[in-house]
């Protein structure tokens, strides 16, 4: 049932313990979102705590600075946050799937699989849906639930580049960034700095892409033995999906990452003129216009095969 942030803010009072869970292959947006409401519950007086299925990458973990895992507990309530589908849960989707509460997001594709959702599909990031939940609770911020907003609003807007960096988008920031938060750190560690593993991850990446439909559509091939070749940890693939958009010309980007022998893991990012939510869902799978994913089942070629006829049709090709 999808509620209003009146009854949202009312199961949070309501609730005194209470489980976070974030999506699988963690972004800016769901560590944000998650780390803001415990140390927001915490100042309630709350007990929480954060499950992040495949752990807090190294990369998110200044986010979780100041968090303090309790010992284990029974939760009266669960809350999922940024997490359009229970498929997003990874290892926990079998413990938690059926008895979520409360989910807060901003994915137009949320299939509803909370007892209650909060969603606001125009908001930019989780954290957007998360400020305004706060504001609703009467909640004063502090410096460290700053920074998680701030980071998961960044991060969801390509560093407010994106078609969903609203006015709401700037101006939530724009509150955010008076807190003692270094945000320019912030963008540099999220948007300019990589491994030496992603930069040669990137330069085999432009150089190995295959395109298609007069070039207007890439698509890169990442098989296992391909990322151990490499040597790059799944967690450097962030952002990976949208790098052929850079090249001029090119419409759209499709990422085929094997997940287990025999499934892939499809990523398709859009330069605005091409809707791949669509394309996606076509697949079961769904996002936003300009990104999204899906699972595929088949040998590499096969599954390629799959998108690139969605794709062709949607180019008109
Ligand atoms: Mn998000």
């Amino acid at each position: 049932m999808q509620i209003d942030y009146r009854q949202a803010a009312e199961i949070i009072r309501n609730s005194d313990n209470i489980h976070i869970l974030t999506h699988q292959s963690p972004d800016g947006d769901t560590i944000g979102s998650g780390f803001a409401l415990y140390f927001a519950l915490t100042k309630m007086g709350k007990k929480s705590a954060v499950i992040c299925p495949d752990g807090v990458t190294s990369r998110y973990a200044f986010l979780s600075e100041g968090y303090e895992e309790p010992e284990q507990f029974e939760p009266e309530t669960v809350i999922a946050v940024d997490i359009a589908d229970p498929n997003l849960l990874g290892d926990l989707k079998e413990k938690y799937a059926d008895r979520i509460d409360l989910c807060i997001d901003h994915h137009i594709s949320n299939i509803m699989y909370a007892k209650h959702t909060l969603l606001n599909g125009k908001a930019s990031a989780a954290c957007e849906v998360m400020y305004r939940l706060f504001e609703e609770l009467g909640l004063e911020l502090d410096d460290r639930t700053a920074k998680c907003l701030y980071t998961g609003i960044a991060t969801d807007t390509g560093c407010f580049r994106f078609s969903n960096s609203s006015r709401e988008a700037h101006e939530i920031a724009g509150r955010l960034i008076e807190y003692n938060i270094d945000f320019a750190q912030i963008n540099r560690e999220m948007f300019d700095i990589k491994s030496r593993a992603r930069i040669q991850l990137e330069q085999y990446i432009l150089s190995n892409m295959e395109t298609y439909f007069d070039e207007r559509c890439a698509v890169l091939c990442i098989t296992e033995e391909l990322r151990q070749s490499l040597n790059v940890q799944n967690e450097e693939f962030d952002g990976v999906a949208g790098l052929p958009l850079q090249i001029q010309g090119m419409e759209m980007a499709v990422t085929l990452k094997e997940k287990v022998s025999g499934q892939y893991k499809v990523s398709m990012r859009s330069a605005g003129r091409v809707n791949v939510s669509e394309m996606c869902q076509q697949l079961g799978g769904g996002g936003h216009v300009c990104a999204a994913g899906c699972l595929v089942n088949g040998t590499l070629e096969e599954a390629k095969a799959q998108v690139l006829e969605i794709a062709g049709k949607a180019m008109g090709e």
